[in-house]
């Protein structure tokens, strides 16, 4: 594709004039992508042209997670010695790299995952491609105060410009809303396929102004009213909601949605009519996937669009079409995520697009009566209730297909958050086991236990196959194959407690167990949990009830959504207790606990490679899959976690006995909770009590905010919306404790513990996104691959 001298005399020409060495690692990154852009162009035309003349699938999400692209592409391309050789010939180095900052489009899992699903398309030659908002703020950057308090700062990505978008002018859409109209402009990003040389395309869209300025206001000198429309219009892509799990009925949001929806169907509908000069056949060609209930307002407004003159279809014919083309994924069962709409909000806001929900909900009534359902289970299912419009009933109802993302969680869905559903339309259920993609989680984060994969399979085909993986199980009993496997996790373990040392301003011991917990901060996901469990640990060692223990670095990376009081409090009484346990000489040598700032995907990748022991330790039933679990997972780390969501499936692939399961179980839960009374346990167990006072009796100080007392309340009193220790904590701690010693023992021996980490990389084959998506094309999109 591209030679080192090739490389880097185009690096040069891109840099205008700047020399290397006198270059911002920005301008640098930003000459790279120029040089690795124009490369690619030709493939990325080609593979562009081809989705538009087959059937194709389209991933409408909110989100993008994409992080960091520059290693990614290089990586994929096989360009990243090229690249490093380039960049010292220049005589600067691929790591300056390292300052760019990551595209943090989403919040967490979902996002993360519309990312690796992309990847996967692409690298599998599928005609998969992605429709989403170019927000020009991401999620938050977060610091801690000195006090512990996570504190946010706007992320302004592109600030040094945007290496890996090409703006397409001409695809510009208008985009209306009772009372204001706004220019939509697509920013295309390649997803780049690895070995091939198919290019799928992740479009952004952009929000702007139809007329930058208002003459006639400039005219008569009212300069802030002139640039008034501007500002406004570009509100709706400004910036990423920071909240995940939590609904909010905000108008902006809506009109987020709206915006990307109508601007993505507006474009589909005009590639296609350009392709085969009718709509008929749109139904045949085409498949949305629409990820969550963010883009449902798609189904009435493709309804919408079909209906206009220049269609000229029916209500009837519309409808018939996009109920074929739209299919839903649900990735929560919280009962607070369910978005509603209020219906004046939408009637508000777009009146058109409010009477096809009215039309839908007509349909779907005509449809129950027809079909026998009894009317209590109508009312329940309806699509407007209560004045709101309830956006997962009109997915359920309109979609061709509902699927969940592990099998406990599909089975939930069927059995409880959309059981009317299930019972009256069984065959559009299916479940889809998430995924991740190897190239970044494996290849990417862990070139060190890349290599050795590649070396024992003779290959590095595990990077399109993860399931050749399986192949190196019987390496457990070769103990030179396990001395490199733990001399390899050693030095990702070096190398992160290096970067935490940099980044953090904190050292630690690399020779400890790296138990790590990484995901975004939720009670429900239980950090807290982890932090009384290292209490617990704590106060053991100190009074002699513990007495073997290898050292351990308990690692947290979390944010918490700027509006959820509790989740702070929760990441503050973290730091209290690192604070406790590092102060203490007692401890200090077997306990230590780092909270890392700003984690993101870049963040991520260094954890990922380094972890130990994985914690992932939501109660029962409350984490829909889950994705780090396997991040964690594939890279050599076993698990401690609860019987919820894809854990279980991960140690019914890699056994039971290779990792560390505990707690109660969905099925138990259900008969606990008619029971349950933490005040009990905490009355009748001394040490779990200890543990929990720790939050009022002046060992950990809140500053005086009563942040710690109202967890210490929510624990054993509860409040109007939630029972007592909603998530069962207290109930679930004595197992967890013991589960977590026994980890701690396991590992004294280092050869039968990398013996368990090896089992876990060798069958995380079916955690590759590769076969996630692979399904979806296969069971709900009916898509094919692509020659180019
Ligand atoms: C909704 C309305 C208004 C504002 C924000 C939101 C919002 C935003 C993001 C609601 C939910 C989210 C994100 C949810 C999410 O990330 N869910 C996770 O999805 C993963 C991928 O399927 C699963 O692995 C996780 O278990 C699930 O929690």
């Amino acid at each position: 594709m591209l030679n080192q001298e090739q490389m880097q005399s185009s690096i040069t020409q891109a840099l205008h004039g700047i020399s290397p060495k006198e270059a911002t690692p920005q301008q640098l990154h930003q000459a790279l992508g120029e040089v690795v852009m124009a490369a690619i162009s030709e493939n990325w035309a080609k593979s562009t042209q081809t989705h538009e003349q087959t059937r194709r699938a389209c991933y409408f999400s909110m989100e993008f997670l994409v992080g960091r692209a520059v290693y990614n592409n290089l990586l994929v391309l096989e360009l990243l010695d090229t690249a490093k050789a380039a960049f010292e010939g220049l005589g600067v180095s691929l790591e300056a790299l390292e300052d760019i900052e990551d595209a943090a489009l989403g919040n967490g899992g979902l996002g993360r995952l519309a990312a690796c699903f992309l990847d996967s398309g692409a690298t599998l030659n599928l005609p998969l491609d992605g429709y989403g908002i170019r927000y020009k703020y991401g999620l938050f950057r977060q610091y801690f105060d000195e006090n512990g308090c996570q504190k946010e700062v706007p992320d302004d990505w592109m600030r040094y410009g945007d290496a890996w978008s090409v703006r397409r002018e001409e695809d510009a859409v208008l985009v209306q809303f009772k009372g204001q109209t706004v220019r939509a402009v697509p920013y295309d990003m390649p997803i780049i396929g690895c070995k091939t040389n198919h290019i799928s395309t992740l479009r952004l869209w952009q929000s702007e102004p139809v007329q930058t300025f208002d003459f006639d206001l400039f005219n008569q000198q009212k300069y802030l009213e002139a640039a008034a429309e501007t500002v406004y219009a570009e509100d709706i892509s400004r910036v990423l909601y920071p909240n995940d799990d939590t609904w909010a009925g905000k108008q902006l949001r809506l009109k987020q949605q709206y915006f990307f929806c109508t601007a993505s169907l507006q474009d589909i509908l005009k590639k296609h009519k350009a392709a085969y000069g009718t709509l008929d056949n749109l139904a045949e060609k085409l498949a949305i996937q629409l990820n969550d209930t963010h883009p449902v307002i798609s189904i009435p407004e493709l309804v919408r669009l079909l209906m206009l003159p220049e269609n000229g279809y029916t209500f009837e014919q519309a409808f018939g079409m996009v109920k074929q083309i739209f299919h839903y994924t649900n990735h929560t069962v919280m009962p607070e995520a369910l978005e509603k709409w209020d219906c004046h909000l939408v009637e508000e806001l777009l009146p058109e697009v409010y009477a096809i929900i009215l039309r839908i909900e007509e349909a779907f009534m005509t449809e129950m009566y027809q079909k026998g359902v009894e009317k209590e289970q109508i009312c329940r299912m309806q699509l407007v209730q209560g004045g709101m419009v309830h956006m997962a009933h009109m997915a359920v109802f309109v979609g061709a297909h509902t699927n969940g993302v592990a099998a406990i969680h599909t089975e939930i869905l069927k059995d409880s958050v959309l059981k009317d559903w299930y019972a009256v339309y069984p065959e559009r259920f299916q479940n889809k086991t998430n995924g991740i993609t190897q190239r970044r989680w494996l290849a990417l984060c862990n070139p060190e236990l890349s290599a050795l994969l590649t070396e024992l399979l003779g290959s590095d085909d595990w990077k399109i196959h993860l399931d050749q993986l399986s192949a190196l199980d019987h390496y457990a009993e070769d103990t030179a194959v396990m001395e490199r496997f733990i001399q390899i996790k050693q030095t990702k373990k070096d190398q992160l407690a290096a970067y935490i040392a940099r980044k953090e301003g904190i050292s630690i011991d690399s020779h400890s167990i790296f138990d790590i917990q990484i995901k975004r901060l939720h009670e429900y996901k239980r950090q807290l949990l982890n932090a009384f469990s290292i209490l617990y640990l704590y106060f053991g060692l100190k009074d002699g009830s513990i007495q073997a223990f290898t050292p351990t670095t308990f690692l947290f990376g979390a944010k918490a959504a700027p509006g959820y009081r509790r989740a702070k409090a929760i990441i503050r009484f973290i730091h209290e207790v690192a604070k406790l346990v590092t102060a203490d000489p007692e401890v200090s040598d077997k306990i230590r606990v780092v909270f890392v700032s700003n984690y993101n995907v870049s963040y991520a990748e260094k954890l990922v490679a380094a972890a130990d022991v994985s914690e992932q330790i939501s109660t029962a039933g409350t984490e829909a899959s889950g994705t780090g679990n396997m991040k964690l997972m594939l890279n050599g780390a076993v698990t401690l976690g609860t019987y919820d969501g894809a854990n279980i499936e991960i140690v019914e692939e890699a056994g039971e006995e290779n990792n560390f399961i505990f707690g109660a179980k969905v099925e138990e839960l259900e008969q606990i909770w008619q029971t349950y009374d933490s005040r009990k346990i905490f009355a009748e167990n001394e040490k779990i009590r200890r543990v929990v006072e720790t939050l009022i009796d002046g060992t950990c100080d809140d500053g005086g905010t009563g942040d710690f007392r109202e967890l210490y309340y929510a624990l054993l009193d509860g409040a109007s919306w939630h029972a007592p220790d909603h998530y069962y904590l207290l109930g679930d701690l004595e197992s967890y404790v013991e589960a977590k010693l026994r980890c701690n023992t396991a590992y004294a021996d280092r050869m039968a513990f990398a013996k368990m980490q090896w089992h876990n990389i060798c069958h995380a084959g079916k955690f590759s996104s590769d076969r996630t998506i692979a399904d979806y094309a296969e069971q709900i999109w009916n898509i094919d691959p692509v020659c180019l």
